[in-house]
């Protein structure tokens, strides 16, 4: 966990329409309890205190998350990448090609602005924007405030779009049933060997824009052994959300992943 961005302690604002019809929702905000004085100013022992701190109240929450959404056999994953690797993108093709099949509902995670979740609503999904401000990842906390607006049905899939950053989110479980790491051919192979945590707290890595491949210097056999050296049961499936190559195999993912929590929940 990153302990000098600050991203322990801001506030973080939870614009919740759900529905694109709804009128909008008064800003819910909060400031976390845990939020800590400038790191700097503090002992190297007194930050890895907190830290820890910080993370078994996140643990505690998330658990209390993944029983929540256990409970109501609801699929949820947590997609995590750099900005821009396609998250909103596949997304958006992913609920337009589960219509009709798959109940989705969308937590949108980034610094600022409601254009993510406005683009899950124009697929006619339920979506809930969380603004981090200064912070750099979605807690389990953000999370259980955004179900209890979103209140997803039973039996459905949930989608989590984290912050784009390759770093923080990793530390942060939110109660979901796995991470979803998505990496895009424009990003370079190298990237699961310098940003190891987030390949190794993943369960599937999607590689993303494969219809760029023709045209940039990135070699997918590489990256794959690359993220399999971190984390040798990581799956991977190489798609382009623009095109729609790959798309079957995510899908078929998805589905048996909540034909799975439907038969737990
Ligand atoms: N060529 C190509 N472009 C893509 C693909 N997927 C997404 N893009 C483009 O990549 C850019 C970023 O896509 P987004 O879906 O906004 O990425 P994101 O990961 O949600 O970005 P943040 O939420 O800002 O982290 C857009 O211009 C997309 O059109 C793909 O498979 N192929
Ligand atoms: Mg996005």
């Amino acid at each position: 966990m990153c302990s000098t961005c600050g991203c322990g302690g801001h506030a973080a604002l939870i614009s919740g329409r759900a529905m694109r019809r709804e009128p909008r929702a008064t800003p819910l905000t909060y400031r976390p309890a845990e939020a800590a004085p400038a790191s700097a100013e503090l002992a190297e022992s007194r930050v890895v205190e907190v830290e820890r701190d910080l993370l078994a109240r996140n643990d505690t929450q998330a658990a209390a998350n993944r029983a929540w959404l256990s409970a109501r056999g609801i699929f949820a994953l947590n997609l995590v990448s750099s900005p821009g690797s396609g998250k909103t993108t596949l997304l958006v093709r992913s609920i337009e090609q589960l219509a009709g099949r798959l109940p989705v509902s969308v937590i949108e995670g980034d610094q600022q602005t409601e254009f993510d979740a406005e683009r899950i609503r124009a697929t006619g999904a339920p979506a809930v924007q969380i603004n981090t401000g200064r912070g750099c990842h979605l807690d389990a906390r953000m999370v259980a405030q955004a179900l209890e607006r979103l209140a997803p049905p039973h039996d459905s899939l949930l989608f989590i779009e984290n912050v784009g950053n390759l770093v923080c989110p990793a530390a942060f479980d939110l109660g979901e049933a796995h991470k979803v790491v998505v990496l895009s051919v424009t990003e370079g192979e190298d990237k699961p060997l310098k940003y190891p945590d987030m390949f190794r707290a993943a369960d599937l890595m999607i590689l993303n824009k494969c219809d760029l491949l023709p045209y940039v210097e990135f070699d997918a056999e590489r990256a794959e052994a690359y993220a399999r050296r971190i984390n040798p049961k990581l799956q991977v499936l190489r798609l382009s959300a623009t095109n729609g190559a790959g798309m079957p195999d995510w899908l078929d993912w998805l589905l048996a992943g909540a034909a799975r929590a439907h038969s737990a929940g």
